[in-house]
């Protein structure tokens, strides 16, 4: 092996004899962390070689100085290639490198939709991709038989499945908070709330409000509020509003969350104050979510 020795003894620092002998030791130090590699760390130790081949510019000198992967790594790696694979192949150069030269940086990953048409909520989550989302239910009164269930549209005026949030004869002034939590953070988050309407007569008017962070991209005609907890979205004019049709989108709302995050609430209260007494069960819906998980 005498050509990788001489490799050796050309990059090592230092003087020729004390600059070799500190590569040998490197070699076995590192000879021993490459055997033991896992596939990617080898491959991220190849990358690394490349680079510093290829590029041996004061930024790569400095790599080479880094560590691990510095100087020696490009030794070691390549010591160890020219062993591995068939002798007379010189400099085995790995073509997969290429694309995994950064592997340390996190591949985008394209926006993917919990889509109630082609899946549904079992045992509370549902799994798309990579990511799973989960729902939960507390606060005040409990939900109806149709609570965190997919339905069939038209709802909010969208012929479309989506998921019923629905409250049992709410007690007036109180809440039920829904959380859906994410297997991981995802950004760009966006999804509609149908139906924010009410029945005066029923002792019931909708008010949604989010957890922080979220933009409102879309209200529907009928609304007021902001969304927030001291300032709910709910009819503006709740006793004409009345009990808005599947088929009418003036009680929706769109939201959007920049994240990353892993988790939100929709709180949904009954905001009627009046003296009727609360005869009838309040159901919003919530669309499709779109976002992009934080890993593909
Ligand atoms: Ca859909
Ligand atoms: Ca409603």
């Amino acid at each position: 092996m005498a050509a990788t020795r001489s490799r050796v003894t050309l990059k090592a620092r230092g003087s020729a004899d004390g600059g070799s002998r500190f590569a040998e030791r490197a070699a076995g130090f590192l000879g021993s962390r490459y055997e033991r590699a896992t596939p990617g760390e080898r491959e991220y130790l190849r990358a690394m070689a490349d680079v510093a081949e290829a590029r041996p510019s004061a930024w790569a000198l400095r790599e080479r100085r880094a560590g691990f992967a510095g100087e020696y790594a490009v030794l070691v790696v390549r010591q160890l290639e020219r062993r591995t694979f068939a002798k007379g192949i010189a400099w085995s150069v790995p073509v997969v490198v290429a694309a995994n030269a950064a592997p340390a940086v996190a591949a985008s990953c394209a926006a993917v939709t919990i889509d109630w048409d082609t899946t549904t909520l079992s045992g509370g989550a549902v799994t798309v991709g990579t990511t799973t989302m989960r729902v939960t239910r507390a606060g005040s009164g409990s939900g109806t038989a149709n609570d965190l269930t997919v339905r069939s549209g038209p709802m909010g005026g969208v012929n479309e499945r989506f998921l019923q949030l629905e409250r049992a004869t709410p007690a007036k002034t109180t809440s039920a908070t829904y959380t859906f939590t994410f297997s991981q953070p995802v950004s760009n988050l966006t999804f509609s709330v149908y139906d924010i309407d009410a029945t005066i007569g029923s002792g019931w008017i909708d008010g949604i409000s989010f957890s922080s962070g979220f933009s409102a991209t879309s209200t529907g005609a009928t609304l007021t509020g902001t969304g927030t907890a001291a300032s709910p979205f709910q009819p503006s004019q709740p006793a004409t509003t009345g009990n808005l049709s599947g088929s009418d989108a003036r009680g929706n709302v769109t939201v959007s969350y920049a994240g990353p995050l892993t988790s939100f609430t929709i709180t949904y209260t009954n905001v009627y104050t009046g003296t009727n007494s609360v005869s009838g069960n309040q159901g919003i819906g919530v669309s499709d979510l779109t976002f992009i998980p934080s890993s593909c």
